[in-house]
């Protein structure tokens, strides 16, 4: 299933998507949005991916919105940019946000505006050093939009937040990371690496005890504590009634059989 602007690749239960519309430094135009929905069911059907990682061909990673075909050339065409945003906010806040499975963002490079709305939603991300970092909404004359606002604001302190938001100066990797918009960042030749180190240690877990975790944690966003405690009661019992109770195994290895430390390490699922 060849796309006109995405790369697929799956090694060792690890699916990659590129981003590949080098050069426009990916930015996303209709097509890519269209693309990205079905490659994203793909994913979630793919019984034998267990880590999805996202990032860009060339030296970007996603440029945002592309200007020109999904802000400017549609707008004569009302039912085209609504197709084109629909299919946006399906793959990054439905599809991306709530996948099943844990997902990495790898910020090889360039990433602006929309670029941070689906970098938000991603469970991990890993930045090059060098790649830079912005929301240049305000530099061209319009606001964060389509979710960038919010998500960035719940991911940044407020005075970052807005700094990035009102001057769109751009920051780079190392200065996301201490801003905590990324989880960490390396030297560009050690992007992959770093981004397979974190792959690596998820796909030892329990994929459907990652699953959960995932989905109690997005839909707790959203709810008081009260509310919050008891949708994680009740999806703590529903896990225990269609796990196969797996954690009985854990409790065995640790205290009978002595075999694993679980503060350290994980237990054998599968066995
Ligand atoms: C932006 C992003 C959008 C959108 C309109 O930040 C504007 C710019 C993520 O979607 O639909």
């Amino acid at each position: 299933m060849p796309y006109e602007t995405l790369l697929i690749e799956s090694k060792d239960q690890i699916t990659t998507i590129t981003l590949n519309r080098p050069k426009s430094k990916n930015a996303m135009n209709p097509q890519m949005h269209f693309d990205m929905c079905e490659a994203l069911v793909g994913v979630e059907r793919d019984e034998d991916c267990r880590v999805l990682v996202i990032t860009g061909a060339g030296d970007s990673f996603c440029a945002g919105m592309d200007v020109k075909e999904y802000f400017y050339d549609t707008e004569e065409k009302p039912a085209e940019r609504a197709a084109a945003r629909k299919a946006a906010f399906e793959w990054m806040f439905k599809r991306l946000r709530l996948l099943p499975k844990p997902t990495i963002a790898a910020v090889n490079g360039w990433c602006f505006g929309g670029a941070l709305a689906w970098l938000a939603v991603c469970d991990f991300a890993v930045a090059s050093e060098t790649a830079t970092i912005g929301l240049s909404e305000v530099n061209w004359g319009i606001i964060p939009a389509g979710g960038v606002t919010k998500l960035v604001s719940a991911m940044l302190a407020p005075r970052d937040a807005l700094y990035m938001i009102m001057t769109g100066r751009p920051i780079n990797g190392k200065q996301a990371a201490e801003m905590r918009l990324v989880n960490s960042a390396v030297p560009p030749e050690k992007l992959a690496e770093a981004v397979l180190d974190i792959a690596e240690e998820l796909k030892k877990k329990n994929p459907t005890v990652l699953a959960y975790c995932k989905e109690v944690f997005r839909v707790d966003q959203n709810l008081t504590l009260e509310d919050a405690i008891a949708w994680e009661t009740a999806k703590w019992t529903e896990l225990d009634a269609i796990g196969k109770k797996t954690w009985h195994k854990g409790v065995k290895q640790f205290k009978q059989e002595r075999t694993f430390r679980p503060g350290l390490e994980t237990y054998e699922w599968k066995k």
